[in-house]
This record gives C-alpha cells, sequence and structure tokens, in this order.
C-alpha cells in the first residue's frame, strides 16, 4: 500500500542520547540497542471512520520515538498495517450503504492526508491486511505443523497456550484477561474452543462477508495474525519495538507476540513493547463505538492550525491518559503565536542547553513534555516576558527552529 509523503527532517549538528523507553512486560525502563536499523511495529487503523484525536496521539508518540532514534543516529525501519477487513469495517460499510473496500480506502486515504499534515513519518512498509492474505495463510500452516491450531466448525483457533510465554507481554491475571477478551473482539464463551482466550486465526467464509481461498477453505485472517504475519515478513524476528495504543496490550499484543514465538520458538516477537494513553472525550475514551470524536480533518477544515494540534498533543506524555478539551487547543495556538515571534527575531537566550535538554528529555522515555517546557522557557527569555530579553546567541532561532522541526515535528 501507498504510505504519505515524508516531511523533511533537518540533520542537527548535536547527536541525541539512546532512547530509553517504558517496556509493559517488565513495568520499567529499557535502553533500546538497535542492531542496524531501529526496527518499529506500530499498529496502524481499521479505516471505517476518520482520524481522531486519540489515533493521533499515538502515532504522534510513535512518531517522536522515530525522531529520537534518529537524533541518536539510528536509521529506521518502520512498519505499520492497515486493518483492511475487519467485522467494525464490514459492518459500518454495510450500515451505510457502501461497498468495504471503498469506504477502507476512502478512510485510509484521510488518514494519510492527517498524518501528513501532522508532519508524522511515514512508515517505510504501509501494509494491508488483505495484500498480506499469502502471509497469514502461510503463518498459520506454520503454526498448525507446530500443533497450535484446532478447528471449530470451519473456523480455525490458536491455542494459546501454545506459547510457553503467554502473559508475559501484558502481565495479566487470568481472571483480567478473562474480563478483557470479549470487550476487544474475543469470543471466550463459543462452545468447542479448548481454551476461552484462543484467539480465531481464520474466519470461514460466511454468506455477504468477503472471504479469499486458503487451504483450510475460503475465509479471511483473524485480526492479531494479520499484524503477527506483517511484522514477521516485513521486521524479521525479535525487532526492537512494538506499538500501539494501551487498549492493545491485550490480547491483541500478547497474541501476536503468542503466534510469533509459537511459529519461531525462542524468538521473542519483539525485544520491547511500548503502549501510548488513551484520550478521552466528554467523560469516555474517545472511540468510534462511543461516537464521542474529535476528527483531525475536521478541525483541519476549521481552519485550525495541524501544528497547534501536534503542541496540544506534544504537552502530554504519551503514557498518560488524558481528556481533549478545546481550551487546550486554544493554549497552544496561542503559545504558537509567542513560540513564532521569538523565532523571527534571529538572536535570542542561549541555544545550546535547549537542544541538549530536548535531545535528553525525547530520549528519556519521549518525555515531550519537558521538552516543550524547555522551549517555553527559551522563548519567554528571548521574548524578555518576565524581565530583560536575552538576545546573546546570534543564530538562537535558527538552531531552535531546526531542533522543532526535527525532534519535536513542529514546523514553525
Ligand atoms: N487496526 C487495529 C490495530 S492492528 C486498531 O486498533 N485500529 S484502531 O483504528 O482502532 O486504532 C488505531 C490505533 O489508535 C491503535 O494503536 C489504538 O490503540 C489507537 N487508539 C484508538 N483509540 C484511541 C484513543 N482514544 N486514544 C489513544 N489511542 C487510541
Ligand atoms: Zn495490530
Amino acid at each position: 500500500m501507498r504510505a504519505w509523503t515524508a516531511p523533511e527532517v533537518p540533520t542537527l549538528t548535536v547527536a541525541g542520547p539512546p532512547v530509553v523507553l517504558h517496556d509493559t512486560p517488565t513495568g520499567g525502563p529499557v535502553t533500546t540497542a538497535p542492531q542496524g536499523p531501529a526496527r518499529l511495529y506500530v499498529c496502524g487503523i481499521t479505516p471505517y471512520d476518520a482520524t481522531h484525536i486519540g489515533h493521533a496521539n499515538t502515532y504522534v508518540a510513535f512518531d517522536l520515538l522515530q525522531r529520537a532514534w534518529r537524533s541518536a543516529g539510528h536509521e529506521v525501519r518502520y512498519v505499520q498495517n492497515v486493518t483492511d477487513v475487519d467485522d467494525p469495517l464490514l459492518e459500518r460499510a454495510e450500515k451505510v450503504h457502501v461497498e468495504w473496500t471503498e469506504l477502507a480506502e476512502r478512510e485510509t486515504e484521510l488518514f494519510r492526508q492527517d498524518m501528513e499534515a501532522l508532519r508524522v513519518l511515514p512508515p517505510e512498509a504501509y501494509v494491508g491486511a488483505v495484500e498480506s492474505i499469502p502471509l497469514v495463510i502461510s503463518l498459520i500452516e506454520r503454526l498448525d505443523a507446530a500443533g497450535a491450531i484446532y478447528r471449530v466448525d470451519d473456523d480455525l483457533y490458536f491455542s494459546a497456550a501454545a506459547d510457553p510465554a503467554f502473559g508475559e507481554e501484558s502481565r495479566l491475571s487470568r481472571e483480567e484477561m478473562l474480563t478483557i477478551f470479549p470487550q476487544r473482539g474475543g469470543d471466550p464463551d463459543r462452545p468447542g474452543k479448548r481454551d476461552p482466550l484462543d484467539p480465531l486465526v481464520w474466519r470461514a467464509e460466511r454468506e455477504g462477508e468477503p472471504s479469499w481461498p486458503s487451504p483450510f477453505g475460503p475465509g479471511r485472517p483473524g485480526w492479531h495474525i494479520e499484524c503477527a504475519a506483517i511484522a514477521r515478513e516485513h521486521l524479521g524476528g525479535a525487532f526492537d519495538v512494538q506499538g500501539g495504543g494501551s487498549d492493545l496490550v491485550f490480547p491483541h499484543h500478547e497474541m501476536c507476540a503468542g503466534h510469533a514465538q509459537v511459529a519461531e520458538p525462542g524468538v521473542a516477537f519483539a525485544r520491547a513493547y511500548a503502549h501510548a494513553g488513551m484520550v478521552a472525550y466528554d467523560g469516555e475514551k474517545m472511540s468510534k463505538s462511543k461516537g464521542n470524536l474529535v476528527f483531525v480533518s475536521a478541525l483541519r477544515n476549521s481552519d485550525v492550525d495541524p501544528m497547534a494540534i501536534r503542541l496540544t498533543l506534544l504537552r502530554h506524555h504519551y503514557r498518560s491518559d488524558w481528556e481533549w478539551t478545546d481550551a487546550q487547543l486554544f493554549d497552544a495556538v496561542d503559545t504558537l503565536v509567542d513560540w513564532r515571534r521569538a523565532l523571527a527575531l534571529g538572536s535570542g537566550a542561549a541555544s545550546a542547553p535547549v537542544v541538549e535538554g530536548v535531545l535528553a528529555a525525547l530520549a528519556d522515555d519521549l518525555d515531550a513534555p519537558r521538552a516543550v517546557a524547555l522551549v517555553d522557557a527559551w522563548v519567554r527569555a528571548t521574548l524578555g516576558t518576565d524581565g530583560l530579553a536575552d538576545t546573546s546567541d546570534p543564530d538562537a532561532s535558527l538552531t531552535i527552529a531546526r531542533l522543532l522541526d526535527a525532534a519535536l515535528g513542529l514546523a514553525l
């Protein structure tokens, strides 16, 4: 699939430190140590509605990771999927009387435009579920050869327990898993399953649903096997970071890891798992099913500067759960007026400590709020907000503008 156009990223003269991330399985910091290019997989959208602020928050978070790795001198191999066939997409298409392929294409295109506007760096491989069906089939065959696949009617399930490490990604108790599983696409109560937690990997053809031929009969891929197959194919085993929103910790990333680790015993799916917090609106998690959405495209269509949207997101640590309010957006618009005023001056307060501080903050578990606070302090000193304006650094504006663009994705 075609990704979107990459924004220019200025090169900085100062290198950033090694990147440390909070790892969900261990619950602590891990220093990423890419061997060769840093390999990143981030779960992509299910394209049945427009990009909302929650999605944007997740993709901006992992954009910071890509930028921090680049600042630390790594090349990055970034892969993202598009779940372009799945239950929610088919249900929505039927409800609005649009071909599911047309809906998926339209919403994916809107997502590309939103990502471009927010200056999110595109993945090197942007891969759809439909185009990956041969990969899914060969992964299922491999799991079957390992004895981890069984049939319920004409559908195929994966024995979660076949992975000795099952449960280590999410670190949830069995009770917690059983509670969450049905809320996130699982079917624990289906008769004939060996374990209620086993996930579907191949859904046999149903009337009125699209299907593709396979050695196990016509059907379509389950959700987790899609990401496992795409990540394995495009990144290989034990890639550096698996990313997504925290709603994917279980079952999605647990099951992806399970599929991959049974297919290739002894090789971890990913070295680290990083999860972005959930954005709420009107008191509840922003989600398509609840309908409490703030769309990036709607804001753009009402002339909101995408850089103000991005700054609003950056003011929250990527791991925190927070609630979107319009007031925060207006505040970011005002902030950018000050920042642009300071950047227009040419000279300003010393820039070197800001460069060092911002790169250090981002390498420290993507601490964008700390980075933004350092820039705010530089702007105040440069404009003389709290006293005399500091103009001691003749090239400050140029240096800070490049830093904002390269490290934070803010082109002002
Ligand atoms: N296609 C699957 C992943 S393979 C999927 O979850 N699609 S999605 O469209 O529902 O979500 C896309 C990404 O946005 C996921 O990483 C998800 O964790 C994240 N996300 C969804 N809702 C929110 C929210 N309210 N706040 C933050 N991130 C969110
Ligand atoms: Zn995924």
